[in-house]
């Protein structure tokens, strides 16, 4: 997309600017543009028409046959042909020639139409249109149903290789190029034959597309072969496997030379609360936790929870809550049905567990713990490590619990790491107040990509903003109320997609 710091409106006679005046004389005749809105988006497109009129482009508002130049952002050539019902090229009319819209952006930075290369046509199929089937897919992320774990997880796995690589090199744009080519391969409904198939589907790129076709034609991808084995890639995904260690901590440490634990803890570097823990259990948090597992601790929130504020409701967040068998930790969300109810609530859970076991919760504001959190996000958070009985299958749990409820406050370090008998497992809480349930809600159940999507897409396609507290509509000025997830589908004129379909 252009920057807007680009928008500049050249001066025109009389003041006027020539973004108000789209009938001014174009400045390129031969040109006639066309945007089309699909998977674009209304505004977007309006700022794109606009920068190009201010420009000297002639832009069309509807689509008829004088236009020569289409231009489309993540549909393919056939998509564009059968939607504007364009027709094969006729020796009385110029050429239409169907665009990416890299064409245009570029064309806007140079000031005049550049010329058309070969990527920036639209991929149209050649030849027997029934010889490959091809899949159809929106581009948004939140427009499709992605169940658990989908088909094609020899291709997923790969390109989330290539995107936690990026991350863990503080590349946030390669990271998330990476996450949408996966989010979209989890989303289709049957296995990916070949390469072909793939025409025409958006969010691809160019590399995520040449690491598909490698996949596809040799069954290894070499360049996730030689991310996987890189030391870099190792150590920085090692070191940030630390309870409360971000990218950054990890990166300096890689910097100093630290790849390993043992060089970690000899390296004389002062590790706050939650990295010590993070280090003390390092293989039972980077061990997934089963789905029994996270019932067990359900169990054991629920009882905290209620002990110190009878009435409040625990939901199961994350993963978990879209279906899948396991997980990093286990996410929960807090809230009570009088509004206001909740106030303090997280300290009280907080000292109720630290007088239950070990000191091992982490308020989010203490330094270094866990995650940052969004600057959009102000919940009463605490990051804990639980201490699971190796035996607790939630039955057994509520059972025991009801005997003896000191049993299942799991006891300190009476035993070595060695046949212990219990593990450590994270928990996430957080605290809502009931008005924003529904919000806090659909932004714990994640998946990441799908939340970040349906963010993009309310800014983009509705003129509103999405945060876990409240959405607001930017045309009317005014917050918009819900209580239940699927009225904020509604909102923003989605189609509503249930947890289980938000795997992306
Ligand atoms: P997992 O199985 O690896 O635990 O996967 P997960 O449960 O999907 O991921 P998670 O890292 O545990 O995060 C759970 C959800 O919380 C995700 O949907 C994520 O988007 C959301 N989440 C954070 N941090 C924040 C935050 O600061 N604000 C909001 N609104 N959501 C957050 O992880
Ligand atoms: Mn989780």
């Amino acid at each position: 997309m252009v920057p807007l710091k680009r928008r500049k409106v050249p001066p025109s006679n009389g003041g006027q600017s020539s973004e108000t005046n789209p009938s001014k004389e174009s400045r390129f005749p031969q040109a006639v543009i066309f945007i089309l809105e699909r998977r674009m988006g209304a505004s977007r497109r309006t700022f794109l028409a606009q920068l190009g009129r201010s420009k000297g482009f002639r832009i069309e508002d509807t689509y008829s046959e004088s236009v020569t130049y289409i231009i489309s952002e993540n549909n393919s050539g056939d998509e564009v042909r059968t939607w504007l019902g364009v027709r094969g090229q006729h020796q009385s009319r110029p050429p239409v020639h169907l665009l990416d819209i890299s064409w245009y952006t570029e064309s806007m930075r140079e000031g005049l139409p550049v010329a058309i290369l070969d990527r920036h046509r639209l991929l149209e199929q050649q030849g027997n249109p029934v010889e490959a089937p091809v899949f159809l897919a929106a581009s948004y992320a939140c427009q499709r149903n992605t169940p658990q774990p989908g088909h094609n997880t020899l291709l997923t796995a790969a390109l989330s290789v290539l995107a936690e690589s990026a991350e863990l090199n503080g590349d946030e744009g390669r990271g998330l190029a990476f996450r949408r080519s996966e989010g979209l391969l989890r989303s289709l409904d049957r296995r990916v034959q070949g390469p072909a198939e793939l025409r025409g589907l958006p969010c691809l790129g160019d590399h995520s597309r040449r690491v598909i076709q490698d996949l596809l034609e040799n069954g290894v991808s070499s360049e996730v072969e030689e991310t996987k084995s890189s030391s870099r890639y190792k150590a920085m995904k090692l070191l940030t496997g630390i309870f409360g260690v971000g990218v950054k901590t990890a990166k300096r440490w890689f910097t100093e030379g630290i790849c390993s634990l043992t060089q970690l803890e000899t390296s004389g570097h002062s590790l706050n609360a939650a990295q010590q823990a993070g280090l003390k259990y390092y293989t039972d948090l980077n061990q997934p936790v089963s789905r029994e597992e996270a019932d067990a601790v359900s169990v054991m929130v629920e009882d905290v929870v209620h002990s110190v504020l009878p009435g409040a409701r625990v939901t199961l967040a994350g993963g978990f809550r879209r279906g899948k068998m396991s997980g990093h930790d286990v996410d929960f969300l807090i809230t009570h049905p009088d509004e206001g109810k909740e106030e303090g609530l997280i300290h009280k859970i907080i000292a109720c567990l630290e007088s239950r076991t070990t000191r091992n919760t982490y308020r989010e504001s203490a330094k270094g713990a866990g995650r940052p959190s969004s600057s959009m996000d102000r919940f009463d958070r605490c990051f804990s490590i639980f201490k699971l009985t190796n035996d607790s299958n939630p039955e057994d749990t509520r059972r025991a619990q009801q005997q003896d409820p000191e049993r299942v406050r799991v006891e300190a370090e009476q035993t070595g790491s060695g046949g212990r008998p219990w593990r450590a497992v994270r928990v996430d809480l957080v605290v809502s107040p009931i008005s924003q349930f529904a919000f806090a809600l659909l932004g714990w159940t994640g998946s990441k990509l799908f939340e970040r999507e349906m963010r993009r897409w309310a800014v983009h396609e509705r003129s509103m903003s999405l945060s876990s507290h409240a959405l607001y509509d930017r045309n009317q000025e005014r917050y918009l109320r819900a209580s239940s997830e699927e009225e904020i589908f509604a909102h923003l004129g989605l189609e509503y997609v249930s947890p289980v379909g938000r795997n992306a």
